[in-house]
């Protein structure tokens, strides 16, 4: 595949191609942890994806052929949370947690490795994911000092059930790719030469399809989780459609003409 850069940054790769954007984990040396500069740069990917019409999907993956993310770097973590240059303590991935579920295209997760920690939580939260035959996927918090109760455990729990994500929370285990299709943690395993080619072509199909409608489907399906934040974001999408129709023109019209608007004139559907 032809991958064009978008941006140059120092802790992903960000690409392009046919409407697909790829932002890629790029530390193999560490497993693709990240560190707070990771996901301040992905966060600003995630915000030219949001912006970039042209982009119609986004893809998540880690470079080389042994991690996707082993989550956050243990090198990098201090008291109080994950610290960069600046000094400062800080959890920034929680932002990007959010950008993924906020983003109003799908992102899909392609996994090519160990999905551990703080990384298999970006897998989970992922709309999609395809994972290579050699892939391993786990959380580590309480072994490692960390936990992470948000999204990481309760869409975990969505999608395995509460009784296997207690277990995979409690006891720390690693899951093989087999196994974490078989508890609906991913969506397809292939094997590893053929991560991409499945990507691209799910990519394709998606592209293929309506975005406002699966626009709507992400809001929808998110605002169940996530409270009075997710009905927000499901009724700013209403918002534009209805941004989108006369009725809502001639409101505005009527205020700038200094007239009562007519909205008489608009069906009323059952
Ligand atoms: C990923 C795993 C299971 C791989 O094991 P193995 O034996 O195949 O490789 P190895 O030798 O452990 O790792 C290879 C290199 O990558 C580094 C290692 O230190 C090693 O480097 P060298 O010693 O050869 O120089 N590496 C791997 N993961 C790293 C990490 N997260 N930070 C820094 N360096 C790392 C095995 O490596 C593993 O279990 N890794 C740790 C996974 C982990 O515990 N991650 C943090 C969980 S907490 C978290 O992510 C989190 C959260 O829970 C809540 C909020 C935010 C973050």
């Amino acid at each position: 595949y032809n991958w064009k850069k978008i941006k140059d940054y120092t802790d992903i790769l960000f690409e392009e191609f046919e409407g697909i954007a790829k932002i890629t984990i790029n530390r193999p040396e560490v497993y693709n942890a990240f560190r707070p500069l990771t996901n301040k740069e992905m966060l600003d990917a995630m915000a030219i994806c949001r912006e970039r019409q042209d982009i119609r999907v986004v893809v998540l993956t880690g470079a080389g052929d042994k991690a996707f993310c082993s989550g956050g770097d243990q090198h990098a973590k201090g008291r109080g949370g994950y610290v960069d240059a600046d000094g400062v303590p800080r959890l920034n991935v929680l932002e990007l947690h959010h950008a993924i579920r906020s983003l109003p295209k799908p992102v899909i997760a392609m996994v090519n490795g160990y999905s551990i920690g703080g990384g298999n939580v970006l897998n989970v939260i992922c709309d999609l994911s395809i994972a290579s035959d050699n892939a391993r996927f786990g959380q580590t918090g309480p072994k490692v000092g960390s936990f992470d109760a948000g999204f990481g455990s309760s869409y975990l729990a969505r999608c395995v059930g509460q009784k296997k994500a207690r277990e995979i929370w409690f006891l720390c285990r690693q899951y093989t790719a087999e196994e974490a299709l078989d508890m609906g943690m991913v969506n397809k395993v292939v094997p590893f030469d053929k991560l991409e080619d499945e990507v691209v072509d799910w990519c394709r199909t998606i592209m293929m399809r309506s975005p406002l409608a699966i626009r709507m489907i992400k809001r929808g399906l998110n605002a169940e989780l996530d409270g009075q934040r997710g009905l927000m974001e499901f009724a700013g999408d209403a918002t534009l459609m209805y941004y989108l129709m006369d009725e809502a023109q001639e409101g505005k019209n009527a205020f700038l003409e200094k007239r009562d608007p007519d909205f008489e004139q608009f069906p009323k559907f059952p």
